[in-house]
């Protein structure tokens, strides 16, 4: 007997979901019963071991598979890679802590295999039927105003376009992989601004569980990748969105070195070129520790062997670039006799673009 085709793969990012994954397992499998799936977790090598946990059930239960990131973190690239590593027809995207509705999933399986002009059904909180459960106000507020963002970039009239539940026909997302962004929180977003054509889509209402085990992982710079990832679609062409974030806080590094410099020479009395070393190397220790939570959030060092290194090559690389910036300034200044404001510049403009390209791979470059 030719075995019945693979129809579903439900792909289950994970961070810290140890507890929810044998949970979320047995309501699929009461949910998906007679159909053929499998479920893949993309677990970025959470600390409480969900990937083991996973490979437990994958060893009794074939269906049950686990991609495990090393050294990588982020929500919406664990959903690419899982959404490229399987050979079924549709796709859908589900939460690891039980807050999205599993039963809707085989409505939304009838609804693609029904209707060969639909691309994706979405889970939607926000039409007649859905509701956010028990959200308190700020949250809704939150969620109110990132959806009111996500329409400026947005040409789909989506009542949730920030759920992370959905089911998609995988073939689409193999195509868009390569112009998604790829950052934050919010792949289905990013899926549905990628497409050049507007992707046919069905909302079906659901309502969002309250998390009964382990901890949100949406905090503060959650939001600020949601905003990041808002950029990237709308300039992150012309300005790759990671410049502009190693620049911004270049000028706050900046601004550290002046405010050493004020205190030591002015304040303390100290040498001139002794203030300023130490004001270059407090700038670079305070941008290389920033860029490293922030720029580089999704490959940032940790353990101290790790962040030394990082922080010796970080200070190597801007050495350069300072050197650079200085050679550059004087040449434009004394050979061409420009303007000084525009030789400065020119030289601030080739150390960032030295130091964010240099560092990008030497100091945080793992792949
Ligand atoms: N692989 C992976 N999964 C993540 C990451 N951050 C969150 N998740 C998972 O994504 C799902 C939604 O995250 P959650 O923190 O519950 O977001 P919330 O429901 O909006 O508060 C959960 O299954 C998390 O374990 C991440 O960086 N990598
Ligand atoms: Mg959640």
């Amino acid at each position: 007997m030719i075995p019945a085709q693979l129809e579903l793969a439900v792909v289950i990012p994970t961070f810290n979901e140890r507890a929810n994954v044998p949970l979320l397992i047995e309501k699929l499998d009461a949910a998906l019963a007679g159909r053929n799936w499998e479920a893949i977790f993309v677990d970025d090598n959470s600390p409480d071991g969900t990937a083991d946990a996973a490979r437990e059930l994958g060893r009794r239960d074939p269906r049950v598979r686990v991609i495990q990131r090393i050294g990588r973190r982020g929500l919406s690239s664990a959903c690419i890679e899982g959404m490229c590593a399987t050979a079924a027809p549709f796709v859908a995207v589900i939460d690891g802590d039980l807050q999205h509705d599993e039963t809707l999933l085989p409505n939304m399986l009838d609804a693609l295999e029904g209707d060969d002009a639909l691309d994706v059904v979405i889970g939607s909180r926000f039409v007649d039927g859905g509701g956010t459960g028990e959200w308190d106000e700020e949250r809704v507020a939150k969620s109110a105003l990132a959806t009111r963002l996500s329409r400026k970039v947005l040409k789909a009239d989506l009542s949730d376009p920030m759920s992370g539940f959905f089911m998609i026909r995988t073939g689409i997302v193999r195509d868009l992989v390569p112009t998604l962004s790829a950052i934050g929180f919010k792949i289905l977003l990013d899926i549905m601004t990628a497409s050049h054509r507007p992707l046919k889509f069905l909302e079906l209402p659901y309502v969002f569980r309250t998390r009964a085990l382990g901890e949100s992982k949406l905090d503060y710079v959650v939001a600020m990748e949601y905003l990041i990832a808002l950029y990237d679609r709308m300039f992150g062409k012309v300005v790759p969105v990671r410049f502009v974030m190693f620049s911004g806080i270049g000028a706050l590094g900046a601004g550290v070195h002046f405010l050493v410099l004020a205190l030591f020479f002015r304040g303390m009395a100290w040498p001139f070129v002794g203030a300023t070393i130490l004001a270059t190397v407090i700038a670079m220790t305070f941008n290389f520790f920033l860029n490293n939570a922030l720029t580089y959030r999704e490959q940032r060092l940790k353990g101290a062997g790790p962040l030394l290194a990082g922080w010796a090559s970080f200070c190597v690389v801007c050495g350069v670039g300072a050197a650079a910036n200085v050679g550059v300034a004087a040449f434009l200044h004394n050979v061409q006799h420009g303007d000084w404001r525009f030789a400065a510049l020119a030289g601030i403009a080739v150390a960032a673009v030295w130091n964010f390209a240099l560092s990008s791979r030497f100091v945080w470059g793992r792949y």
